[in-house]
């Protein structure tokens, strides 16, 4: 199917449905009129979100808007961790479930909101020893363990800031993010389970260090023992040697709304990697807020956010969110296939989880794998079925409807960004009527639109770039050491709006449905990937000349990595799977391509620009686009030529 069908096909979805009954009766969010309320007085709206936190001085102004760069909450003062930790210990909470781990090999770990809170400020207090204070940055780069909260929560603690490196990402990207951050401290793990394997997480840091000057300590959990490469790292202390020798008082320091929280790196289109900046009280409101109303979370649930703790979903909605809304979320250290592929599904029957959250193309995994995975569970606690990550398409929202809500669940399709901090567009599962592949509504008090090309609203049913009219309390507030750039990659394409990347369509019922990125950044498997971070990988090695990289459709992990490569004339040999070997250990095995391709030239604007546009025409096998701005035409018709005859 060509993308113009495709396209077509989402929009020619007629099925809608209603929110179940036993959603709608006892939601959190009921009343219709939050939508207006909060659009008529969008401040107010948000300064009675901001009231369900603590705040240990009021704030003065609820938003200070010099576009585009705003502040929220002016004034106050709070801190993180105590919000989403000490404040729970003083009541009925102080027993209750923070946090339900369950380890890849099967370890299961309970921890009440009173250890958090002594953890957490064990850990602070072993960070203070180390000599990190507010504003110092501190990466994180752990696996799917609770101590990565708890490091999380420390720093928030002391106000140091934190950026949390993906797991699956090599030394060299790690490397590259604790020197753009200068971080003085690396928080990681011996190694961690993967599929009954080890990820030797400290072996990696090990050799990122080697490069990265600004790291004084090292603080190092013990996950796998023996296992794990023995390696000894640079001022390493051992987490829990470290924390046993501290006070469990740790009293919160008092931070300013609009002070950094945290730095979390994503690919950008060009350029390296971004350090998206969001701060402390507007993100905090902004994360709880969406996390109560569009999971309808109630005080007993248990809430399942199957996402990485590496990527935004899980700052917002594994951690910060449910913490601040004292609830009770599931860790899971390993993959749905391990050891059998039932394994999310007993996960959710063992505990009884209610509220499950995971991504497009996990849903369209299970499907491959068959219904008879689930149906061996029993998911009769589930109540609301989350997606997040990239378009869902209709035929995978069905299934997950019917095969996991057994129709029975609200399924909320949620999207959002990095930069956006929290959740924008989604239903609400007590009162929105969802259809399939759309995910329908900007969340009250946030505003939307589609724009063409000279900034007018498009009609209903054309395509357009989405744009965010109205700023928001946890939206990015710059990018680390690089305000031009936010300034000029988000906010001047339409002066005063945000600039999404992303095309939608609105309907003439007025649901948002969204089309994909309209940059060359690639989402496979959920995971964010510039086609800059993999061509530099790839002419990093001595064979390539030079390289454009693609994500062409895929239906299972909704972008495949295909890559045009050029070798130097003195290469020989097949080269194939020499260079996936080679960008795996460069970026991490989420880069690898899928395909490569070998051509003697790569089709280029008369300035020089590679043209990935018809490479992704060659690449999903449509007719050429556009081809009058390319230098060479010959070019781009003999790749065509060439592609179609080597496959299928
Ligand atoms: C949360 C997250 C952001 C990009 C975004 C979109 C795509 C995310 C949806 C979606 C369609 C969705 N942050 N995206 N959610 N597209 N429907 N519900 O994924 O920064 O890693 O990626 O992901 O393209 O711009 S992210």
């Amino acid at each position: 199917m060509s993308e113009a069908d495709r396209l077509d096909a989402l929009l020619q979805e007629t099925r809608s449905f209603p929110p179940p009954a036993y959603v709608r009766t006892g939601a959190i969010a009921s009343d219709p009129g939050i939508y207006r309320r909060a659009d008529l007085d969008p401040e107010g709206f948000w300064s009675e979100m901001g009231t369900a936190l603590h705040w240990m001085r009021p704030w003065d102004r609820v938003l200070q808007w010099d576009p585009p760069h705003a502040q929220w909450f002016v004034g106050g003062e709070l801190n993180v961790a105590e919000n989403c930790v000490d404040r729970h210990c003083v009541g009925p909470r102080r027993n209750k479930a923070a946090i339900i781990w369950e380890g890849e090999p099967g370890d299961q770990r309970v921890i009440t909101y009173g250890q958090l809170q002594r953890d957490v400020a064990r850990a602070a207090n072993a960070l203070r020893r180390l000599g990190i204070t507010k504003g110092d940055r501190v990466a994180i780069y752990m696996g799917m363990v609770p101590e990565l909260a708890v490091a999380m929560l420390a720093c928030t603690r002391i106000g140091a800031v934190h950026t949390v490196i993906f797991g699956g990402f090599s030394a060299e990207a790690l490397r590259e993010r604790i020197n753009d951050a200068r971080c003085r401290l690396v928080i990681t793990q011996d190694g961690a389970w993967r599929r009954g394997r080890v990820v030797p997480l400290k072996q990696n840091v090990e050799e990122a260090l080697l490069g990265a000057p600004s790291v004084e300590h090292t603080l190092v959990y013990r996950r796998v023992g023996a296992a794990a490469p023995q390696v000894a790292l640079r001022g390493e202390v051992d987490w829990d040697e470290a924390l046993a020798h501290e006070s469990a008082v740790c009293p919160p320091e008092p931070m300013q709304a609009e002070d950094m929280l945290y730095i979390l790196y994503t690919s950008g289109t060009t350029g390296k990697p971004k350090g998206i900046v969001h701060t402390t009280g507007g993100y905090l409101v902004g994360v709880a807020t969406t996390h109560r109303l569009v999971f309808d979370l109630h005080d007993s649930d248990v809430y399942w956010c199957a996402a990485d703790i590496g990527w935004v979903t899980g700052h917002s909605y594994i951690v910060y969110g449910p913490l601040a809304n004292g609830a009770t979320t599931v860790i899971y250290e390993g993959t749905p296939d391990f050891p059998e592929r039932d394994r999310h599904w007993r996960i959710i029957e063992r505990y009884g989880v209610n509220i499950y959250y995971t991504a497009p193309t996990t849903i369209r995994t299970f499907m491959r794998w068959g219904p008879q995975e689930p149906a061996k569970a029993d998911l009769s606690s589930l109540r609301i079925l989350g997606s997040v990550g990239e378009p869902i398409n209709p035929e995978a929202w069905i299934w997950y409807h019917e095969n996991i809500g057994k129709g029975r669940c609200a399924v909320v399709d949620t999207w959002w960004q990095t930069e956006t901090g929290m959740i924008m567009i989604t239903p609400l599962p007590g009162l929105t009527t969802t259809k399939p592949g759309s995910a329908t509504h900007p969340f009250p008090g946030v505003a939307a639109a589609v724009l063409d090309e000279a900034g007018n609203l498009v009609g209903p049913g054309a395509g357009g770039n989405l744009v965010l009219t109205r700023p928001w309390p946890a939206m990015m507030r710059t990018i680390f050491n690089d305000d031009e750039r936010f300034v000029r990659q988000y906010w001047s394409r339409y002066p005063g709006k945000y600039l999404t990347g992303d095309g939608a369509r609105v309907d003439a019922d007025g649901y948002f449905w969204l089309l994909g990125r309209v940059d060359d950044v690639m989402n496979v498997a959920g995971h964010r990937l510039s086609t800059y971070e993999i061509e530099s990988a790839l002419v990093d090695h001595p064979a390539v000349a030079e390289a454009a990289v693609i994500g062409r459709h895929d239906d299972l992990k909704g972008q495949a990595v295909a890559a045009f490569v050029t070798l130097k004339e003195s290469a020989s040999g097949d080269m194939g799977a020499e260079l996936k070997a080679h960008v795996a250990v460069k970026i991490g095995p989420i880069a690898r391509p899928d395909d490569i391709f070998f051509t003697a030239e790569l089709p280029k604007t008369r300035s020089g620009k590679i043209m990935r546009r018809l490479l992704r025409d060659i690449a999903e096998r449509r007719v050429l686009g556009d081809t009058t701005t390319l230098a060479d035409p010959n070019v781009v018709a003999m790749l065509k030529q060439q592609y179609d005859g080597v496959e299928e």
